[in-house]
């Protein structure tokens, strides 16, 4: 269980946690339409400060610009209320999870009338895959189950159906005993985790999946500028689960996963099996970062 705040946003109105209930009927349920976020607030010396909160809120609308969601408030009018929900839980640091969907009113796949509505929440999230996944590096399966194609998902959206095919791959490599999955694309090329973006490091240069089978992570865009910044080489192309199994190192990617190294793929070990230099490097600049210790990319967080 995620232990319980006191206030979740509802449509402009703080409703008390226990009370934050939808109908059974609402469409999003039903069909899987409703787009989301995920965004973290860290605890800073200077108070609670959330981590790109602007490119966050982007994401947002422009999933629901893809699936043709009119969202019925404006960007700054969400910015200020992701703002308010994380001050009136006087939560430090949270998870927070702005979620736009459809509700209740006619059922058919097409929703013709029925309210748009969002809510926002924020809990207590700690390390996504463990506080020893984080410092030992995780276990990872090639997962049976394709990415989701292209033209079937629109993958630049993130979108609360698309997790279905997320958690077939979880659930297989959990029941395999490994901590997450690896998801390939239709062609057969390296994706995704179920939840992540996924990095290689191989003769100094860091690799990363191209965008066309996965969600633009802004983990991943924040790595990338990190990398560069420090002329560590980044190219994004297509590779192949054996270029991973030979890598020095790995990584996956995620505002919930932060930076995670990956130890093992399919029984193979990545590099000497434990967190690699550059892994570590760059690990340590995120966190950095986003305790607000790093004053070089201070614009990424928004105090609270
Ligand atoms: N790919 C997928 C499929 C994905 O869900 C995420 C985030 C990412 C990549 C990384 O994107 P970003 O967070 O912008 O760096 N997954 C979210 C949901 C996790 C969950 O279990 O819920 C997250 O990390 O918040």
């Amino acid at each position: 269980m995620i232990p319980k705040t006191k206030k979740i946003w509802m449509d402009g109105t703080f409703v008390d946690w226990d009370q934050a209930t939808v109908h059974v009927l609402t469409h999003s349920l039903h069909y899987g339409l409703g787009v989301f976020e995920g965004i973290r607030c860290y605890n800073t010396k200077s108070g609670p400060a959330i981590f790109r909160l602007g490119e966050h809120i982007d994401r947002l609308f422009s999933s629901a610009h893809i699936f043709l969601i009119d969202i019925p408030y404006t960007k700054s009018e969400i910015t200020r209320a992701v703002i308010e929900t994380v001050r009136v839980n006087k939560m430090r640091e949270c998870y927070i999870r702005p979620l736009v969907y459809i509700g209740y009113g006619s059922m058919g796949l097409y929703p013709k009338d029925n309210p748009v509505s969002v809510s926002i929440a924020v809990w207590s999230w700690g390390a996504y895959l463990g506080d020893d996944g984080i410092t030992q590096g995780i276990r990872v399966k090639t997962s049976s189950f394709i990415r989701n194609h292209v033209n079937a998902s629109m993958t630049r959206g993130k979108v609360c159906g698309y997790y279905v095919n997320s958690q077939l791959a979880k659930k297989e490599a959990i029941s395999c005993g490994y901590d997450e999955a690896l998801l390939l694309d239709t062609e057969g090329y390296v994706s995704e985790g179920s939840g992540e973006n996924v990095f290689m490091v191989r003769n100094g240069m860091l690799k990363t999946t191209p965008l066309t089978s996965i969600l633009e992570g802004i983990t991943r865009n924040s790595v990338i500028t990190i990398a560069r910044d420090k002329k560590i080489p980044v190219v994004e192309e297509r590779f192949t689960r054996d270029e991973l199994y030979i890598a020095d190192e790995a990584f996956f990617t995620g505002t919930a996963a932060e930076v995670t190294p990956i130890r093992e793929l399919d029984g193979r070990r990545i590099g000497d099996g434990k967190p690699g230099p550059v892994t570590k490097d760059i690990q340590r600049i995120f966190f950095d970062i986003v305790k607000g210790k790093n004053r070089k990319y201070a614009s990424w967080l928004t105090k609270v």
